[in-house]
């Protein structure tokens, strides 16, 4: 092999060294994120084909040992020499630094967007990685290692002469990855998003990794209005029909969908070249524009406001759920974690796209129409109600001083890094807390019973909630546009609660106000969850506990279940003495804390978790329960 080797190959060679060597160029990271970053790469360039009108299914196998198989049935990846490279297309497309977006050109990618790094980079990261193509009756192979290639493009035998399509399969190197073990949730989830951005795509996700294979597969005819269908599920909508509006201008391709239900909380998810943008853009901006403008004008011309009324961008957003996705040939990323769509060409797009689409819509569904701004209007209301009450918080605030709440007993340290605040669950477990805890660095918010459920409630009595007024209060950051986490004064906020299904649902309705009016404090990582234990077990005046069943069990193997134990299950926190808790729950040396992540790539169904848990609708909510039983441990929201 290596006499054959020139200066093109020790180039490419060197190209994907860098790659190795620095990986979190290229993938964002070495941790799990980058690895299914791997696989969305590889299924990226088999949409591409989907988006241009070649293939309608791709299908993806979590192998038994967790390698990847990708198979398409498009036309396949060119198997005849690149002139200019003088190597097989599919080599080039393999083995060169970001060769990958740019075959065959022109048209809408999907690839080579915001992680969109090229194929060469999966391959360069992987242990190995197979790429078989089918093409006029013969299979094509070539396999790579580390990025090398093993044996160059060769037929392998033959298939029906009319199949055609890509199949790649690779392992992730062990050698780069913190973590090469595939979560299935993660990818479901990703791949149902993009078969709602694809409308038509038929998308199988397949888990060999398990004697009996777990399959899901996507499918949606009606693409993004559907998408608006499944997040609106758990909600009632406030008309049936789903508002649609496609269209073209300035080499932006536009396609939005939208409803609204009887919420307050707006849902918005833009995407560019099917990639989230959780920081917005010029896109959104378009969209609101449209939506304001329509709306008011609509409104003064049937006389459902007055001329001299306006409505907000806000008061028509509550309750709206919307998808906005646009395809751009070069999309510009901006902001601190480039997920802000910058190119000027999409807002006007957007706003011209949605303007024309709506305005006939309303014309053609009167009642959709009124029903709509009848809603904005009380929302104004609610929303003036709020300003006034905020205002009247803020004026107290600054002639008094920020009065921390009277049921807080605060730590002495006022270093915000040494800080924590344990929210708990009941006054008389919050007694217990205040008697357990480290003073100094330990403060206490004990809350009555349930706090608000902030998805079915207006602003105004939100912000009138008092358990909700002295969470903020204690926090120091505001919310809303003044939220300043420089402000925060503690840097772990730990909700406890018992380990029962009350404190389960506490735990939720304290997740759902922070996802909603702070979502940087969960983001930032100061969001835990305390774990108290389930079990006691005392034998000859020694003491253990458990934290599940699996480990009471452990225990009792380890002691001998010989009838001495005294096993007691603890159904609250109050059960245990202040000196229990501290060494249970409390102290920080032996306790354990769960941190609340969030994933902000699929965040939609983040949403669509909250909404479903709160919102008014059982059998939506029976069945995410029953769904998710088994891992209701996983806090990886
Ligand atoms: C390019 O233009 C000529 C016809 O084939 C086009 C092409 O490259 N199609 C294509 C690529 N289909 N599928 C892929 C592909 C699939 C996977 C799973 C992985 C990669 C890197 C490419």
């Amino acid at each position: 092999m290596s006499t054959e080797y020139g200066a093109d190959q020790i180039q490419i060679l060197e190209g994907l060294e860098a790659v190795r060597k620095r990986p979190g160029m290229y993938i964002g990271s070495t941790s799990t994120r980058g690895l299914h970053h791997l696989v969305y790469e590889i299924v990226d360039n088999a949409v591409d084909e989907a988006l241009a009108g070649e293939c309608d299914m791709i299908d993806v196998t979590i192998n038994a040992d967790n390698s990847i198989t990708v198979i398409d049935n498009g036309r396949g990846i060119p198997v005849g020499i690149n002139h200019k490279a003088g190597i097989p297309a599919v080599e080039v497309v393999f083995t060169i630094l970001h060769a990958g977006g740019k075959f065959g050109g022109g048209g809408y990618k999907v690839s080579g967007g915001l992680h969109g790094v090229g194929a060469s980079v999966v391959n360069a990261l992987s242990e190995w990685l197979e790429v078989t193509i089918f093409h006029e009756g013969k299979m094509y192979r070539q396999r790579y290692e580390r990025g090398k290639v093993v044996y160059k493009l060769k037929v392998i035998g033959d298939c029906e002469a009319e199949k055609s399509g890509t199949m790649v399969s690779f392992l992730p190197d062990k050698q780069i990855f913190e973590d090469t073990v595939f979560d299935f949730d993660t990818l479901k989830q990703r791949f149902r998003e993009m078969a709602f951005l694809t409308k038509g795509l038929k998308i199988a996700l397949h888990d060999e990794r398990e004697e009996k294979t777990v399959t899901r597969e996507f499918h949606y005819e009606g693409g993004i209005k559907e998408f608006v269908t499944y997040l609106n599920k758990s909600k009632s909508a406030l008309y049936p029909e789903i508002i649609y509006c496609e269209g073209q201008r300035d080499g932006v391709l536009v396609e939005v969908a939208m409803q609204h239900n009887d919420s307050y909380n707006e849902t918005t998810y833009g995407f560019v070249n099917n990639i989230t943008t959780p920081e917005g853009g010029t896109h959104i901006v378009g969209f609101r524009n449209a939506l304001t403008k329509t709306f008011n004008e609509y409104g003064k011309k049937n006389k459902i406001i007055k001329d001299t009324e306006k409505l907000t961008g806000e008061d028509i957003r509550e309750g709206l759920t919307a998808i906005i996705s646009v395809k751009i040939e070069d999309p510009q990323f901006e902001g601190q974690t480039k997920q802000k769509l910058g190119n000027s060409e999409a807002r006007g797009a957007v706003d011209s796209v949605v303007s024309n689409s709506l305005e006939i819509f309303l014309e053609q569904n009167p009642s959709v129409a009124k029903n709509i701004i009848e809603k904005s209007v009380l929302a104004q209301r609610a929303r003036d109600a709020a300003r006034k009450a905020r205002d009247l918080t803020r004026r107290k605030s600054a002639l008094e001083g920020l009065a921390l709440p009277g049921k807080l007993a605060d730590c002495t340290d006022k270093n915000p890094v040494n800080c924590e605040i344990y929210i708990v669950e009941g006054d008389s477990a919050g007694g217990s807390a205040k008697t357990a805890r480290s003073r100094a660095t330990q403060a206490i918010l004990p809350l009555r019973g349930k706090i608000l459920n902030v998805e079915k409630a207006r602003l105004d009595r939100i912000y009138g909630n008092a358990e909700i007024k002295a969470m903020i209060t204690a926090f120091g950051t505001g919310i809303h546009d003044d939220f300043d986490i420089k402000k925060l004064r503690y840097h772990k906020i730990i909700i406890m609660t018992d380990a029962d299904v009350d404190g389960a649902h506490i735990d939720t309705l304290m997740l759902t106000f922070l996802y909603r009016f702070m979502p940087e404090l969960i983001k930032q990582g100061y969001v835990y969850l305390a774990q108290p234990p389930l079990y006691k077990v005392e034998k000859n005046r020694k003491v253990w506990y458990a934290y599940s069943d699996q480990e009471l069990d452990n225990i009792l193997s380890e002691i001998g279940r010989d009838g001495a134990n005294k096993i007691q299950r603890y159904k609250g926190l109050g059960e245990m003495d202040a000196d229990q808790l501290w060494d249970t729950t409390m102290n920080p040396e032996s306790r354990v804390l769960l941190r609340v992540t969030m994933n902000e790539e699929t965040s939609s169904e983040l949403d669509l978790t909250f909404t479903t848990l709160m919102g008014d609708k059982v059998e939506p909510r029976r069945e995410f329960i029953e769904e998710n039983a088994l891992k209701v441990k996983n806090l990886d929201i």
